[in-house]
C-alpha cells in the first residue's frame, strides 16, 4: 500500500516536472522585464521592442540566446527531436547594396561566443574551431557577403552550416509564390523584415528553410536538406541568434521569434511586431531659435560654399558607379589622416608600382598599408576601378588582403592588410632581420604555394599573379607568408597604352617563354615561384650582381651542384646546418623542375602543392635543364637572344628594360609590341 503510494506520487511529481519543462516560446517584442534572454557582444533590446544584434560599425559581432538551454533529445534514444521555429529579421546595411556580413540562427551547446570572430565567421566560430566536430554547433546563416574561403555562392544567399561556415546546403536568397510555383528573388540586405522559418522533422530527418516577405508561410521551402541531428546535438541546447559585421557593415535586427520543439512554432504577423528605427527625426523648435539658426545658417553658408569650392577643386568627386563597385571605397581624407598626410616616416617601403606606407584607422584603429599607385590617364578608369573590385573578392589567408580603394584625380590609393613583418626578402638577403629556421621557412613556402593554387584554381576565373617574387612575399605576426601585389600587373595594364609597354615581371623570374609570347600564364608564375623556392632554401637572389659569374644566375648554380651531386652545398649557411635534409632536397628538386625551360615540363601549381603536403613523392630524376633545349618555340636565338638559359637577358630590339628605382631586386621588363629601340635604364646584369 505505502510502495503504491510512493509509486504514485512519483508518477504525479514526473508528469508535472515533465509538463513544466519549456517546449516552446513566443516573442512579439522583446523589451518586456520578463523577457529570459541573454544578450552578448554588441546586442541590445531597442525602444520598439526588436534585437539590435549590430549596429553599422565595424568588425562587431553580437549574440541574443534563450536564457535556459532546451532539452533537444530524447533521453531514451538519444535522436534529436523534431522542431520549429519562425523569425522576423531585417539587415540594413550601411551602404546600399554592400552587406557585411551576415545572421545566423544558431543551435548551440553553449550561448558563450567570446572566443569568436567577427567577419567572415558571423561571431560564431574563429579559425582555429572552424570545421571541428566536437563543436556541435548548427547554424541558418543568412549572409550578405561572399567569402570564397568558404565557397560561399554569392553575397545574397541562405545556408545550412554544420560546425563550420563553409555551408552544407545553400541557396540563393528567394521564396516560392504559392499561386504560381514561382521562385522570386528577395533581397536580403534590402532593409525589408523578412520572415524565416526553420523547421526540422526527426522522422525524415529533413531540415527545411523557408523565407518570405510576408506572413503567410510559402507551401514549398527555399531549401531541404538531409541530416540527421541527433549526431550534431547534445542533450541541452541552446537556441539564439549570432551577428557580425567586417569591413563592411549592416545593422542586424530580430524582430519577432516563436520557437516550438515537437510541433509547428506559433504564428508571427508582420504587422503586430515592432518596427524599425526609422532615419533621424528632425528637431523641432521654437521660431526664435529656427530664427537666429537661419540668421547662423546664411553666414556658415558662405563658408560652406568656399569650402565646397575647395572640395570640388581637390577632393575626389565620387561618381554613381563608383558606389556600384565591390570592395570599401574610403575617402581621401580618411586615408590622409592614417597615414599622418602620406609622411615620410610611415613609408614602409617602394613597390614595383609605387610607395607603400603605414597608417592606423582613425574609427577602428586598424592598421592598415596603403599603396599610392599614380595613374596618369584618364581613360579607362572605370576598368582600372572593375579590376580593383575583382582583385577585392580574392580571399584567402594566404593572399594580402585589399581592403579597399580611394581614387584621387591622378592617384589611386589600395588599401591593404597590414603585415607586421615586411617582405621576406628583408628576411633571405645581405643582412637579414632574423635568420628563419627551416620549419619557418618550409611553412611560408607551403603558404604562398595554397595562395596561389588559389589564384589559379579557386577563384571563378584564373588569376595569373605575374610579379612572384620574395618581395611580394609579405609576413603576418605568425611568419605565415602571404602572397601581395596580385592583380596589379594586370591592372596597370588598363591604365597605360596597350601598343606600348606592359609590365609583367621581374628580372630573374622571368620564364624563357615570356619575352617571345608576351604572355603571362600560369606557367609563367610557376617558373617564377621555382625561382622563389631557391631563394627561399639557398638565401640568395635569383640574380647576385656581386658573385662571380659562375654564380651570377641561381639557377644556373643550384642545377651545376645538382648535376655533381652536392646539391647540400647550396643550402644557405645561416641555417647552420640546422634543417631536415629530406624536405630541403625536396624543395630544391621543386624548385628546378618548376624552372623547367619547357613550359609544358613545369608541374602545375596542384602538382607542386601535393608534392608540398607529401602528398606525392618527387619523380627520382629530373628532365635535364638544357640551355640549348628551345625548339618548339619557334624563334630565331641568335637573334633574339643572349644565354638562353635561365637567364632572361635579351638584347632583342622588342624588349625595354626599365627600372623602377629599387636597384636591387625588382628591374621590371616591358615588351612592346610594336619595335622598339633599344633601351636599358637602371641596373641590368653586365657580362
Ligand atoms: C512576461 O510577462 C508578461 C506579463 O507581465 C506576459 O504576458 C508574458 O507572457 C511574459 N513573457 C514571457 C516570455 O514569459
Ligand atoms: C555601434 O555599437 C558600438 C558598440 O556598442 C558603439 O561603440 C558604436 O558607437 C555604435 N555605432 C553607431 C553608429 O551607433
Ligand atoms: C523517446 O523514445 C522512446 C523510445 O523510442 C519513445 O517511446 C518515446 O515516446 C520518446 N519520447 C518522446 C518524448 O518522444
Ligand atoms: C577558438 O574557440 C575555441 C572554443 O570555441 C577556443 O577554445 C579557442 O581558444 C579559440 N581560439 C582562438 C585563437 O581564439
Ligand atoms: C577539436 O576541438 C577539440 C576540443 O576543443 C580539440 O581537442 C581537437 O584537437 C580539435 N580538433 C581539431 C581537428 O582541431
Ligand atoms: C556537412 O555536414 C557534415 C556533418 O554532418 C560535415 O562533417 C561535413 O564536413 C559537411 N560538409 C560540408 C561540405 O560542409
Ligand atoms: C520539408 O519540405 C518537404 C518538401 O517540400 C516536405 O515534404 C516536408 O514535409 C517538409 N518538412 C517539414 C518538417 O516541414
Ligand atoms: C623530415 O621531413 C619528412 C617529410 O616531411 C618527415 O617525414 C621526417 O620525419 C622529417 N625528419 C625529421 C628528422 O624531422
Ligand atoms: C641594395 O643592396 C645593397 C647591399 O647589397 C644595399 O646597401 C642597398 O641599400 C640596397 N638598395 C636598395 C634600394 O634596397
Ligand atoms: C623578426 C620580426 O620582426 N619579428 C616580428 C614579427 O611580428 C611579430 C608581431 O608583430 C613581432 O612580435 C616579431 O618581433
Amino acid at each position: 500500500m505505502f510502495n503504491f503510494f510512493t509509486f504514485f506520487c512519483l508518477i504525479v511529481s514526473l508528469s508535472i516536472l515533465a509538463s513544466c519543462e519549456l517546449d516552446e516560446f513566443i516573442y512579439t517584442r522583446f523589451n518586456e522585464p520578463n523577457n529570459s534572454l541573454t544578450l552578448s557582444g554588441v546586442a541590445k533590446i531597442g525602444q520598439n521592442g526588436y534585437i539590435q544584434l549590430t549596429n553599422d560599425t565595424s568588425r562587431l559581432m553580437g549574440h541574443a540566446f534563450y536564457s535556459s538551454p532546451f532539452h533537444f533529445k530524447n533521453s531514451s534514444d538519444s535522436t534529436a527531436f523534431s522542431f520549429s521555429t519562425c523569425f522576423a529579421l531585417a539587415i540594413v546595411p550601411e551602404y546600399p547594396k554592400l552587406g557585411g556580413h551576415g545572421l545566423a540562427f544558431t543551435i548551440s551547446p553553449s550561448k558563450d561566443f567570446s572566443t569568436a570572430l567577427p567577419s567572415q565567421y558571423l561571431g560564431l566560430l574563429n579559425a582555429s574551431d572552424i570545421g571541428n566536430y566536437s563543436n556541435h554547433i548548427f547554424a541558418v546563416e543568412f549572409d550578405t557577403v561572399r567569402d570564397f574561403e568558404f565557397g560561399d555562392i554569392n553575397d545574397n544567399h541562405v545556408g545550412v552550416n554544420i560546425n563550420s561556415l563553409a555551408s552544407n546546403k545553400s541557396a540563393a536568397a528567394a521564396y516560392f509564390n504559392d499561386d504560381q510555383s514561382v521562385k522570386q528573388d528577395l533581397n536580403l540586405k534590402s532593409g525589408k523584415v523578412i520572415l524565416a522559418w526553420v523547421e526540422y522533422d526527426s522522422v525524415t530527418r529533413l531540415v527545411n528553410v523557408t523565407l518570405s516577405p510576408t506572413s503567410s508561410k510559402p507551401k514549398v521551402p527555399l531549401l531541404s536538406y538531409h541530416l540527421d541531428l541527433s549526431l550534431i546535438f547534445k542533450e541541452n541546447m541552446y537556441v539564439g541568434f549570432a551577428a557580425s559585421t567586417g569591413l563592411l557593415a549592416s545593422s542586424h535586427y530580430v524582430l519577432g521569434w516563436s520557437f516550438k520543439l515537437n510541433g509547428e512554432s506559433k504564428f508571427l504577423d508582420l504587422d503586430s511586431l515592432p518596427s524599425l528605427p526609422g532615419p533621424k527625426k528632425k528637431h523641432t523648435g521654437l521660431i526664435i531659435v529656427i530664427s537666429v539658426i537661419s540668421v547662423v545658417l546664411a553666414l556658415s553658408l558662405i563658408l560652406v560654399a568656399v569650402y565646397l569650392v575647395w572640395m570640388f577643386k581637390n577632393a575626389d568627386v565620387i561618381e554613381p558607379w563608383e558606389l556600384e563597385i565591390g570592395p570599401h571605397r574610403y575617402s581621401y581624407q580618411e586615408l590622409k589622416k592614417a597615414t599622418r598626410g602620406f609622411k615620410e616616416s610611415e613609408l614602409l617601403g617602394r613597390g614595383g608600382f609605387g610607395k607603400v606606407y603605414k597608417g592606423v584607422l582613425r574609427n577602428s584603429k586598424a592598421q592598415i598599408a596603403v599603396k599610392r599607385i599614380s595613374h596618369e590617364s584618364k581613360q579607362g578608369l572605370r576598368e582600372f576601378v572593375s579590376e580593383i573590385a575583382s582583385i577585392g573578392r580574392l580571399r584567402h589567408r594566404n593572399l594580402v588582403q585589399l581592403f579597399g580603394w580611394c581614387r584621387r584625380r591622378g592617384d589611386l590609393l589600395l588599401v591593404y592588410e597590414f603585415m607586421p613583418n615586411g617582405s621576406l626578402d628583408n628576411f633571405l638577403f645581405d643582412q637579414p632581420k632574423m635568420v628563419l629556421t627551416w620549419e619557418q621557412r618550409f611553412k611560408i613556402i607551403k603558404g604562398v604555394a595554397s595562395g596561389l593554387l588559389y589564384l589559379h584554381e579557386g577563384y571563378e576565373q584564373v588569376v595569373v599573379h605575374r610579379d612572384i617574387k620574395a618581395s611580394n612575399v609579405l609576413l603576418d605576426g605568425e611568419l605565415n607568408g602571404k602572397l601581395g601585389d596580385f592583380g596589379l600587373a594586370r591592372l596597370y595594364e588598363h591604365g597605360s597604352n596597350p601598343s606600348t609597354t606592359k609590365v609583367v615581371g621581374t628580372l630573374g623570374y622571368l620564364a624563357p617563354e615570356l619575352p617571345r609570347t608576351g604572355r603571362a600564364t600560369t606557367k609563367t608564375d610557376v617558373f617564377a615561384f621555382g625561382a622563389l623556392l631557391l631563394e627561399v632554401v639557398c638565401g640568395r637572389r635569383p640574380i647576385e650582381h656581386k658573385a662571380g659569374p659562375e654564380e651570377f644566375v641561381l639557377m644556373d648554380l643550384v642545377w651545376d651542384k645538382w648535376r655533381e651531386g652536392k646539391i647540400i652545398d647550396v643550402v644557405d649557411y645561416r641555417m647552420k646546418g640546422e634543417f631536415n635534409k629530406s624536405e630541403v632536397l625536396m624543395v630544391l628538386k621543386l624548385g628546378l623542375m618548376c624552372s623547367n625551360n619547357k613550359p609544358l615540363a613545369r608541374p602545375s601549381i596542384r602538382q607542386v602543392v601535393r608534392y608540398l603536403e607529401g602528398e606525392i613523392g618527387m619523380p627520382e630524376a629530373l628532365t635535364a635543364h638544357d640551355s640549348d633545349d628551345f625548339e618548339g618555340f619557334g624563334f630565331d636565338e641568335s637573334e633574339h637572344w643572349n644565354s638562353l638559359g635561365s637567364t632572361n637577358i635579351f638584347k632583342s630590339s622588342s624588349f625595354t628594360c626599365l627600372s623602377n628605382g629599387d636597384e636591387n631586386s625588382s628591374t621590371y621588363v616591358s615588351f612592346s609590341t610594336s619595335p622598339l629601340p633599344l633601351l636599358y635604364s637602371g641596373e641590368i646584369p653586365r657580362y
